[in-house]
C-alpha cells in the first residue's frame, strides 16, 4: 500500500540523486501515480538548467497513464519561466487530478498552488514538510537570506581532541567515516580550509571548488591541494587569477581574515554552500557563522591537554553561557559515530 508519506520518502531518495549537480536549484524528486494509485513514473532534477523533477517524470509517459492520476513531489511545482517552462503547465496539460507536495517553494517567483487550483486540480501540501525543508536547507537559506550556507565538519576523539600535540590528526577516524566525508563534501558547492591544515596534512581534498584562507600566502602552490578544482585563495594583499587559482584580497580583522567578507564574496561568486574542513582555530572562528555541524567521533581517548579541541579560540567558564546546539541525528560508521547538530542561536 502506498501512502503519501512513503511516496514522499521515495521523492527524497530520487531528489538526492541530484546532489552536487543542481545548485543553486533545490533537490527535487517526483513520483507519478495513475488514477488507480499505481506508480507509473518517477523522475528528479538531474542538473542545473535541465528539466525539473515533474517534467523529468511526466516526459517518460507517452500513453496518457497519468490522466486523472496523482503527482507527488517534495517541492511546490513551479509556475514561472526560468531555464525551463513552468511545471504547473505540463501538469495541467497532462490531465492530472491531484498534486501532493511537501513544502512551498520559497522562491518568490513561484505560486504553483494557485495555478493548479484554478485549473481544478486538488492540492495536498505539507506531507513530511519538516524533512523536506531539511533536504533543501541550503536552497532555503540562499533564497530567504541571500547568504551562503555554512556547514562545518570535524572529527574528534571521545574526549573532543582533534590532534595529539605531535600533530597527528589525519587518521583519527576509520576508512568508513572518511568515505562518508566524501559523500558529505559532494553536497556542498565548495570546501573551505586553512593554510595551517594544508601545510600540516598536505591533503588533496578532491572537490570541484576549494576555498583556502591563507592570509600571508604561506602555502606551497605546488602542493597536491592546488592540482585540481577551481581554487579561491583569500589572502591579504594579492588579487588576480593564475591558472585555476583566483586570489582575493581580503580585509583583515583582529589579525585574521574577515570571515564575513569571505562569505559575502563566496555568495557573489555563486558559491551557495560551503563545507569547512579545518583545524580547531578556524572551526572556532567559523562557529558563529555555522548553519550545521557534522561531527565524527572515534572511540579513542588521548587526554592530551596540549592538543586542540574541535572548536578552539574561546573559552566559556559558566555552563549557562555555553553555546547551545540541537542534535539532529546519530549515524553509525562503525567503529565511529557521526553526530549531526545545528546551532540554536542561528536558527
Ligand atoms: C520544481 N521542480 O525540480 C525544481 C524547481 O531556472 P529554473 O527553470 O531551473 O528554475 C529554478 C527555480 O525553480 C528554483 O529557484 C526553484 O524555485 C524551482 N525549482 N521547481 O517545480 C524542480 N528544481
Ligand atoms: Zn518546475
Amino acid at each position: 500500500m502506498n501512502n503519501y508519506e512513503t511516496l514522499m520518502r521515495r521523492c527524497f531518495e530520487l531528489a538526492k540523486q541530484g546532489e552536487g549537480r543542481v545548485s543553486p536549484n533545490p533537490l527535487v524528486g517526483c513520483v507519478v501515480l495513475d488514477k488507480d494509485g499505481n506508480i507509473v513514473s518517477e523522475g528528479y532534477h538531474h542538473k542545473y538548467g535541465e528539466n525539473h523533477a515533474e517534467r523529468d517524470a511526466l516526459l517518460k509517459l507517452h500513453n496518457g497513464e497519468e490522466k486523472g492520476g496523482t503527482l507527488v513531489v517534495n517541492l511546490e511545482p513551479c509556475s514561472h519561466f526560468g531555464k525551463t517552462p513552468p511545471c504547473t503547465d505540463l501538469i495541467i496539460e497532462r490531465g492530472l487530478s491531484r498534486v501532493v507536495f511537501a513544502m512551498s517553494d520559497v522562491n518568490p517567483k513561484v505560486n504553483g498552488v494557485q495555478k493548479l487550483k484554478s485549473a481544478g486540480i486538488e492540492v495536498i501540501s505539507g506531507v513530511l514538510e519538516e524533512d523536506a525543508r531539511k533536504l533543501n536547507e541550503v536552497f532555503i537559506k540562499n533564497m530567504t537570506e541571500q547568504k551562503t550556507f555554512v556547514a562545518l565538519k570535524t572529527a574528534t576523539t571521545l574526549d573532543g581532541k582533534i590532534a595529539t600535540s605531535g600533530g597527528s590528526s589525519k587518521w583519527i577516524t576509520s576508512q568508513k567515516a572518511r568515505d562518508e566525508v566524501k559523500i558529505i563534501r559532494n553536497r556542498y558547492d565548495a570546501i573551505l580550509t586553512s593554510t595551517s591544515t594544508v601545510i600540516a596534512d598536505n591533503p588533496t581534498m578532491a572537490h570541484r571548488k576549494k576555498i583556502l584562507l591563507d592570509r600571508n600566502l604561506r602555502c606551497d602552490f605546488d602542493a597536491p591541494f592546488f592540482k585540481e578544482g577551481e581554487i579561491f585563495v583569500f589572502c591579504s594583499g594579492k588579487s588576480g587569477v593564475s591558472d585555476n587559482i583566483t586570489f582575493i584580497d581580503t580585509p583583515v580583522f583582529n589579525n585574521r581574515l574577515d570571515i564575513e567578507f569571505v562569505l559575502e564574496k563566496a555568495f557573489q561568486l555563486g558559491i551557495n554552500s560551503i563545507l569547512v574542513e579545518a583545524g580547531g582555530h578556524l572551526n572556532g572562528s567559523f562557529l558563529a557563522f555555522a548553519d550545521k555541524i557534522y561531527h565524527f567521533i572515534a572511540p579513542k581517548i588521548t587526554n592530551d591537554n596540549t592538543s586542540l579541541s574541535a572548536f578552539d579560540g574561546f573559552s566559556i567558564t559558566d555552563i549557562n553561557e555555553s553555546k547551545p546546539f540541537r542534535f539532529d541525528s546519530v549515524n553509525d560508521f562503525s567503529p565511529d559515530l557521526l553526530l549531526t547538530y545545528y546551532p540554536m542561536d542561528n536558527k
